[in-house]
């Protein structure tokens, strides 16, 4: 049976703040801190757990090699030249799985298998380096060919940054959706990472009906606010859309086009004189998970951050009061991610398939999550601060931390970097 599975990046032993990424006020605003990639692992697992304890599939991908000796060597470095190339060939940055790739569930593709393209990220230099490993573990999950395309990434000519900026809308998980992918334009003070060619060039290769895709442009006041995603401002589940009022360009046409596709739509505006712009984009209001629980109700699975702000907080006490789509609201903690500006939605991909179609290799359960709590509890360095980075023996202990991973995993043909 179909059904939406959601893969979370385990946050790799390297995780630290170097502030590499320029647009993303939460990455710039602790640059230099000390990290704590033991606690960031945990925090992550315990987010898994609880959703799986809400009654939802989960899985998972592991951590990419780091340091990237493939990244280094192919810019003829070797690590001592520049401290912000080394930051970058160490970057733990492959836990935001929202931006691992693009995925058409199967109903909305031309083929009927579902079809799924790693992001170049081509905007960030830590992350253009992340897809050649991402696909190769895209293709043992879903090596089952009757079921799944696995696509390279775009060319690098035009950026692309996965589901970060792809929102699905259908009647159930199973059951045809809308697509909408969000780009920006290029012009305002931060980079616009998504280009609408790569969102076409997706649309194309996935086989998706004209008549249930949209092009919609992301505010650019959104992007200079801080939102270098949307989904940082708007997420939608099932038929129901929830959204800033400042996510989108032209908002009332980006409503109509989405009720005229879609007649049962639901959408849900977070207004800004309720909640500014700056207040969603500091509480990541919006880069929740909306997931349906087993029962049939919402839930939307918001970083602590949101619930503990005052004006957020009360803005979503008062959404559930309403009697509206969204029933549950369920605060975690992924404070160590988050300081990099990666929330509970940054940290999953979406996959809508049979879990019997997938490597179970990359699916958790309860016993799973349990040896790999071990490996991270035993082998994750405590903490990481900015002068340790580039240490060849923190180095290696990273290494050996990731190896123990992929051996409890039975993943060990990941072991090798890619040459
Ligand atoms: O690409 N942060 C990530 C956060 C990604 C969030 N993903 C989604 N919104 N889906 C990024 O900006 C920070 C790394 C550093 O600064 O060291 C970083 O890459």
């Amino acid at each position: 049976m179909l059904t939406e599975i959601n893969f979370d990046g385990i946050i790799g032993p390297s995780h630290n703040y170097a502030g590499l990424s320029l647009g993303n006020l939460a990455s710039a605003g602790h640059a230099g801190e000390v990290s704590h990639p033991r606690a960031a692992a945990l925090q992550g697992l315990a987010k898994m757990r609880h959703n799986l304890a809400l009654g939802l599939a989960q899985g998972y991908f592991v951590p990419l090699p780091r340091p990237n000796p493939v990244f280094l060597d192919a810019l003829a470095a070797d690590g001592s030249e520049n401290p912000r190339l080394t930051a970058a060939a160490w970057s733990a940055s492959s836990m935001w799985t929202a931006n691992a790739a693009t995925v058409s569930p199967a109903p909305d593709c031309g083929d009927g298998r579902c079809h799924l393209t790693a992001a170049n990220l081509v905007t960030m230099p830590h992350r253009a380096q992340e897809w050649p490993d991402t696909v190769r573990q895209l293709r043992l999950a879903f090596a089952n060919s009757a079921h799944f395309a696995v696509h390279d990434a775009v060319l690098p000519c035009f950026g692309d940054e996965g589901a970060a900026n792809h929102m699905r809308m259908s009647a159930g998980h199973g059951a045809p959706g809308l697509e909408i992918f969000v780009y920006g334009t290029t012009g305002g003070a931060f980079p616009a990472r998504q280009h609408v060619e790569a969102s076409r060039v997706v649309a194309r290769r996935h086989g998706l009906a004209p008549e249930r895709t949209l092009f919609v442009e992301q505010n650019p006041e959104a992007i200079a606010a801080g939102g270098f995603h949307n989904d940082v401002v708007a997420v939608a589940n099932e038929r129901v859309l929830f959204a800033h009022e400042l996510a989108f360009a032209d908002p009332d046409g980006t409503y109509a086009a989405i009720r005229r596709a879609m007649p049962e739509a639901e959408i849900v505006v977070v207004p800004a004189d309720a909640v500014s712009l700056a207040d969603a984009i500091k509480s990541y209001l919006f880069n929740a998970q909306l997931l349906t629980l087993p029962s049939g109700e919402m839930a939307l699975i918001v970083p602590s951050e949101a619930a503990e702000h005052p004006r957020v907080g009360s803005w979503l006490e008062g959404m559930l009061a309403s009697n509206g789509p969204i029933r549950r609201v369920l605060p975690v903690d992924v404070r160590q991610s988050m300081a990099n500006g990666g929330g509970p939605a940054c940290l999953r991909l979406r996959v809508v398939a049979d879990p019997a179609m997938v490597d179970p290799r990359f699916l958790l359960d309860q016993a799973k999550a349990e040896r790999i709590d071990a490996v991270i509890t035993a082998m994750w360095p405590e903490s990481i601060s900015p002068d340790e980075i580039g240490s060849p023996a923190l180095a290696e202990r990273i290494v050996s931390a990731r190896s123990a991973l992929l051996e409890t995993l039975d993943l060990s043909e990941l072991a090798q970097p890619l040459s």
